[in-house]
């Protein structure tokens, strides 16, 4: 299709979407890159187009909007809202995680419901898309407040989700001390056991490798990437972003395939250690973000390297970039500084954390650009795992879900590859994820009738 007729038809398109979600920037961003890949493919393949099938899939088939309110530690009267978006059940109940952050509105939930349609798509399991969340600030808060912010939000979702309904999971600001808290709650209100929420502890029906499982898949995606121009890890200078699960995970397997991370980050800026951040010195990020929940600051006092304030790390010298902290984290300016500096390959373990500018240069440029929705789907894959085990009351060994999860980390790359290799060999990914996630969503619903 030529370019010209494909903008217009783009063009068209959301000025409807903007039409009827205003104010919702990064859903229209969102909406945006995949109609791009997805209209040139319809019009090649008119049941889609006949089947209103675009029009039909930006409309979530259900939105929840609710008050959670709560005590602080001081016995005042705390109010946030709360959202679920039950985006789209065509090829299974809802799936996808809870966001908490001062940021979180409908929009930004909006646009992470639909990449999950996608992504969960792309992972070959039985997964519809769903997010949701609050604007909720775990940040000073203590593990009380938490605790009771989690048992109210919990009492007006129990009645929304369910194990063949709706099953969350966890994302910014959501670990396993928050996924605990709900769980105690939906059973304590349902009184059923059940694998309603993944993301588990151990001993109540988790799944192994689910909290590496983001961090390690990115790895793994970049790795299938690297393979395609006969390259590796090993000797590579990786700069990661965040310092958060995903983060923390994507050190550990880069470091473990013979990678050097160099940087990682919070809201507040980045650290950069040139000698690498080692598995000792990465215990100690763990612990100071998930046991103490202090700033990454921390680190560059305590190993005497450089910490650089209100900055993000894309200006540092890299082979490989995995952008993991949050959306629309690394600009057109950040990609052309990484790729002017030698970067070869970003795989992105946030999700849309390239803006579209971002994008464009990555793809015009031919550098190895692994987008969110098949770079970090290993984390709701193994969230899959997670229910599958839950379901047969039976759980997997470490080395069976790990060699799960790789394997569905190279179908994901086999799929971009059937999807999106371009006629001079080039692999457009985003093209790949696109269109790819978009059959087997398609197909289900024209099966279904009008749903
Ligand atoms: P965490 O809450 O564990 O960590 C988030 C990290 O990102 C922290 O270092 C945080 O810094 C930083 N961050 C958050 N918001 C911003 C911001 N506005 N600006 C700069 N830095 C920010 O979250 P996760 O690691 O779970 O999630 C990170 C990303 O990965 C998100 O985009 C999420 O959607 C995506 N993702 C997560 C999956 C999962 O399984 N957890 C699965 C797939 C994708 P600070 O502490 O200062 O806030
Ligand atoms: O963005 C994501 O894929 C997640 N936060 C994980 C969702 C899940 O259900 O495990």
């Amino acid at each position: 299709m030529q370019k010209e007729v494909l903008d217009q038809k783009v063009n068209e398109f959301m000025a409807k979407v903007i039409a009827k979600n205003p104010a919702e920037p990064e859903f229209h961003q969102a909406v945006k890159e995949v109609v791009e890949s997805i209209i040139p493919y319809i019009e090649e393949h008119p049941k889609y187009k006949d089947g209103k099938i675009l029009d039909r899939i930006v409309e979530p088939e259900r939105v929840i909007l609710f008050r959670v309110p709560w005590l602080n530690d001081k016995g005042e009267f705390m109010v946030n809202r709360g959202f679920r978006i039950e985006m789209n059940s065509a090829i299974g109940p809802y799936k996808g995680g809870l966001r908490l952050h001062p940021t979180v509105n409908l929009g930004i939930l909006k646009f992470l419901a639909f990449e999950q349609i996608f992504k969960n798509s792309l992972t070959t399991l039985p997964m519809g898309g769903g997010k949701g969340g609050s604007d909720f600030d775990p940040k000073g808060k203590s593990d009380n407040e938490v605790m009771k912010f989690c048992q109210s939000f919990m009492t007006e979702l129990q009645r929304h989700i369910g194990p063949d309904t709706d099953v969350p999971a966890g994302d910014i600001g959501v670990g396993g001390r928050e996924i605990g808290f709900m769980f105690g709650q939906y059973k304590r209100l349902r009184n059923e056991f059940t694998g309603v929420l993944t993301g588990k502890g151990l001993e109540w029906g988790g799944s192994l490798i689910r909290p590496e499982a983001t961090g390690y898949g990115a790895t793994y995606f970049a790795q299938e990437m690297l393979k395609t121009r006969n390259l590796d890890y090993k000797g590579k200078t990786v700069v990661i972003s965040g310092s958060g699960n995903v983060s923390q995970y994507a050190c550990e397997k880069v470091t473990q395939l013979g990678g050097k991370v160099v940087t990682m980050s919070d809201s507040n800026g980045f650290i950069h250690d040139p000698a690498g951040i080692d598995k000792e010195k990465l215990a100690y990020i763990m612990w100071l973000k998930n046991d103490k929940r202090g700033r990454i600051q921390e680190y560059a006092a305590k190993y005497g390297v450089e910490y650089h304030e209100g900055k993000t790390p894309w200006g540092i010298k890299c082979d490989i970039a995995m952008p993991c902290a949050t959306q629309n984290e690394l600009n057109e300016n950040d990609a052309k500084v990484l790729v002017a500096n030698g970067c070869i390959c970003v795989s992105e373990g946030a999700n849309m954390p390239s803006t579209p500018e971002a994008v464009e240069v990555f793809i015009e440029k031919k550098i190895l650009y692994g987008l969110g929705k098949a770079a970090n789907a290993g984390g709701v894959a193994t969230s899959g795992l997670e229910m599958s085990q839950n379901s047969m009351r039976l759980s997997w060994s470490r080395e069976e879900v790990d060699a799960k999860l790789n394997g569905i980390m190279k179908a994901i790359h086999t799929t971009c590859v059937k999807y999106g290799t371009e006629p001079d060999g080039f692999i457009n990914y985003v093209k790949g994820a696109n269109i790819g996630g978009f059959v087997k969503i398609a197909d289900s619903m024209l099966a279904q009738g009008h749903v």
